[in-house]
């Protein structure tokens, strides 16, 4: 077995397809291992000794683990990114990406949350009222705005974090958000939608 190989934790339709997209946007080799969480794999004694809080994504390089899908993409990211030019070197770049990448966990994944909370589970799409304002308003207009200017969230070049929050907005936008409100989040995600690696994760 090479020890060196990267392990890669895995859930369907959850965070960890953050870090599936960003592992593929790099090439990079691994070994996933797929959990199934409905049927309580990420609550085994097994896996709670991987990451205590229960929650994929989860890799593990060189024996050391990493949970926290921002964390991953930044250690990814310095490891492969920059010389795939995929990722700033460090400095003021390095700190605009570390910038959005948090707050996509923080501040707009548990904004995310809340909304996807307030969906009853039995009526596909339907948003209860107000809970539209927890996210759009407050959290993608930000994102909208960056965007007024710019072709990608670092500038005009495609980047991880693109990645990172493709996958995140994608998953927000399934939940029945008015898009007249952030119109220049759609050209954004078409933009980053004709990535291969992010094709072919859509075409497996
Ligand atoms: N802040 C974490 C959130 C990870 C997370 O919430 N993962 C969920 C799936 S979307 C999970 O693994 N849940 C397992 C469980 O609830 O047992 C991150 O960004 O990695």
């Amino acid at each position: 077995m090479n020890s060196s190989r990267l392990k890669f934790y895995f859930s369907p339709m959850s965070t960890a397809s953050v870090t599936q997209a960003v592992l593929a946007e790099l090439g990079v080799d691994c070994e996933t291992i797929t959990l199934d969480i409905s049927a309580g794999d990420t609550r085994t004694p097994a896996f709670l000794k991987v990451n205590p809080n229960g929650r994929v994504p989860v890799i593990v390089h060189e024996g050391v683990v990493i949970w926290e899908s921002s964390a991953i993409t930044m250690y990814l990211g310095e490891l492969h990114g920059v010389v795939a030019g995929l990722y700033p070197a460090s400095g003021p770049a390095r700190g605009q990406a570390m910038k959005w990448l948090t707050w996509s966990s923080a501040t707009l994944a548990e904004a995310a949350a809340r909304l996807s909370a307030s969906i009853p589970s039995a009526t596909a799409g339907a948003v209860q009222e107000n809970s539209v304002d927890w996210v759009a308003p407050e959290n993608l207009r930000i994102l909208n705005d960056e965007l007024e200017t710019k072709r990608f969230l670092l500038g005009d070049n495609y980047s991880l974090v693109d990645t990172h929050l493709y996958i995140m907005v994608g998953w927000i936008l399934s939940m029945d958000i008015d898009a007249s409100l952030i119109p220049n989040i759609a050209p954004w995600l078409e933009r980053c939608g004709t990535r291969p690696a992010l094709v072919a994760l859509h075409a497996g």
